[in-house]
């Protein structure tokens, strides 16, 4: 049998030709007999541009339905698909090119000349443009594509993704995800949020991540669901489509923002069946106002780009604030201590998990892949958990120096080193501390060596073009010395005790 997860996909299209699979912000719609034809062939422009089966394609677009079609078309040719967040700078992306070693490039056209000057001709890459508004030279050379409904024959441990994720030395490592880890955990997801026929789903969230390239899209797929499709999280736009859909996706950040709208309310809401959130903690009081507003409990569950989704809240019984459930079908863990031995149930410690859904390791990082690993196969997540005695699970804080800002991950690290090269910084700590709209907001705070004078600004400003946008400090701020333990290790505690006020 073919382990091509489109393969798995394809059997579950609608055989009604006419069946929605995206409906696109404007209204038009591309149905799933379009999207089977379109991927096809787009898998033939990649298989002309070279890319073999295990060949990395490097994707840096605006989120479109193409560019959806375009990971579709990744899966199909056997390609490994590299997604990159739009907000990635030039100096973010040689990275990723260097380590990745990818056969062809896709990025908007506004970026080429910039990309094509860091790709300078190496490892053979070829550049294509796929811009928001579905035209560029891969659009170019889709029109002239014959028909191609090939899916390349895989093994279902073959590669079907790479996922960067940072880490905490701020090197990034790239997590590969096979056919069968994505399928595995798609059909866990499928079954227990009890999909159903008449199922539609609002699909904002951006589709460089796991959530909304796995969990959203491959969800709505598997059930023949149409996606009403939007660039980016648009309250507005979300509750002009909420009357017709019945699932939304997003971070915590999507709620806060749509409880700040007075239309979001019960009637509103009477056709939705569920409201998912993750990547982030939801608050307790975010979840209670969401279920006095609207009559809904949002169902939260838990995940990372490691191992797609671990645990979730049931959709039939308690839903609690806090907590993101039960481990998923096929999945198993345990609260372990610093050597991995199993604590006490209600006893905080660090989560690990075995699956089928866990990740096959570190692109060309044996060694940093080893250490993330227990002897007995399970993977540490670094999230620090306690588990009742039931196996409900609460993510009670981090092992990891991690801070997710609206949904994004960033880690201190990255910026820590990027800070401590401007001219005049002695040393810093990068910190989270809370944020009303992004749930925690980076904050720089930085000793100066006195040898020239440095304003917050001035520090931004030299951030700039090397740090996307979302990891930069919205508040920088200047103190005589960093506290430190006896060891002289940073007191990251304190500082974020001392500025956990600074955006309320
Ligand atoms: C945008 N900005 C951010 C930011 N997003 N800053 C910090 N954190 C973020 N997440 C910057 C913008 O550049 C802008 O800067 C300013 O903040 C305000 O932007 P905005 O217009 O308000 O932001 P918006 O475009 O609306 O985006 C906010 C958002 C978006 C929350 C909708 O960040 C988002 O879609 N997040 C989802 C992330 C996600 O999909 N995560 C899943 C990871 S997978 P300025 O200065 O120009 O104004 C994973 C595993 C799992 O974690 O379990 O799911
Ligand atoms: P990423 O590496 O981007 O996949 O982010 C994964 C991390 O997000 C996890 O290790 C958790 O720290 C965090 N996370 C995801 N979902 C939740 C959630 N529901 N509650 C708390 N933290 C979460």
């Amino acid at each position: 049998m073919n382990g091509n997860l489109y393969t798995l996909f394809q059997s579950r299209f609608p055989t009604d030709p006419e069946a929605c699979c995206f409906e696109k912000p404007d209204g038009s719609r591309v149905s799933y007999l379009e999207t089977d034809r379109d991927s096809g062939r787009m898998a033939g422009v990649l298989r002309a541009a070279g890319v073999e089966p295990g060949d990395r394609v490097m994707v840096q677009v605006e989120k479109s339905v193409e560019s959806a079609l375009l990971y579709l078309a990744c899966l199909r040719a056997g390609a490994v698909y590299l997604p990159l967040n739009t907000a990635y700078t030039v100096h973010e992306v040689a990275y990723f090119f260097e380590d990745a070693e990818p056969k062809l490039v896709v990025c908007s056209t506004q970026n080429r000349i910039g990309m094509a000057a860091m790709m300078n001709g190496r490892f053979g890459a070829q550049l294509h443009t796929l811009d928001g508004d579905a035209t560029g030279s891969l659009m170019e050379a889709l029109a002239q594509a014959t028909e191609d409904d090939r899916i390349t024959e895989l093994d279902r441990d073959d590669l079907a993704a790479i996922l960067y994720t940072s880490g905490t030395t701020g090197r990034s490592k790239g997590a590969m995800l096979s056919h069968d880890n994505l399928a595995s955990n798609a059909l866990a997801l499928h079954q227990i949020w009890g999909w159903q026929e008449s199922d539609v789903l609002i699909h904002a969230l951006p589709i460089f991540h796991v959530h909304g390239l796995f969990v959203a899209i491959h969800c709505a797929l598997l059930n023949g669901s149409p996606m009403l499709f939007l660039p980016k999280f648009d309250a507005g736009a979300i509750l002009q489509r909420i009357p017709r859909a019945t699932v939304l996706m997003g971070v915590p950040t999507f709620y806060t923002r749509l409880l700040e709208r007075p239309e979001l309310n019960r009637d509103l809401c009477a056709n939705m069946r569920l409201f998912i959130s993750g990547s982030a903690p939801l608050l307790a009081e975010t979840f209670n106002e969401f279920e006095q507003r609207t009559g809904k409990r949002i169902l939260e569950r838990y995940g990372m780009t490691e191992a797609g989704m671990i645990t979730s809240n049931p959709l039939i019984g308690e839903r609690s604030a806090g907590s993101v459930g039960y481990f998923l079908p096929g999945v198993s863990g345990r609260v372990a201590d610093d050597q991995g031995c199993e604590v006490a149930r209600g006893t905080p410690g660090v989560l690990e998990i075995t699956g089928p859904n866990v990740f096959k390791g570190y692109w060309r990082m044996p060694e940093k892949t080893a250490t993330e690993f227990r002897a007995d196969g399970y993977f540490i997540t670094g999230d620090i958990a306690s588990m009742t005695d039931d196996g409900r699970i609460t993510i009670v804080g981090r092992a990891k120096d991690l801070i997710i800002s609206g949904g994004f991950n960033v880690y201190p690290k990255e910026i820590e080193l990027l800070i401590d090269e401007i001219d005049g910084v002695k040393e810093s700590a990068v910190i989270g501390v809370p944020h009303p709209d992004f749930g925690e907001a980076v904050v720089a705070v930085l000793v100066a060596d006195g040898s020239r004078p440095l304003s917050e600004s001035d520090v931004i400003g030299q951030l700039a073009d090397r740090l996307a946008k979302f990891k930069q400090p919205k508040r920088v701020v200047l103190l005589p010395e960093l506290p430190r333990n006896t060891m002289g290790k940073v007191q990251k505690n304190q500082l974020r005790e001392r500025y956990k006020e600074s955006f309320h």
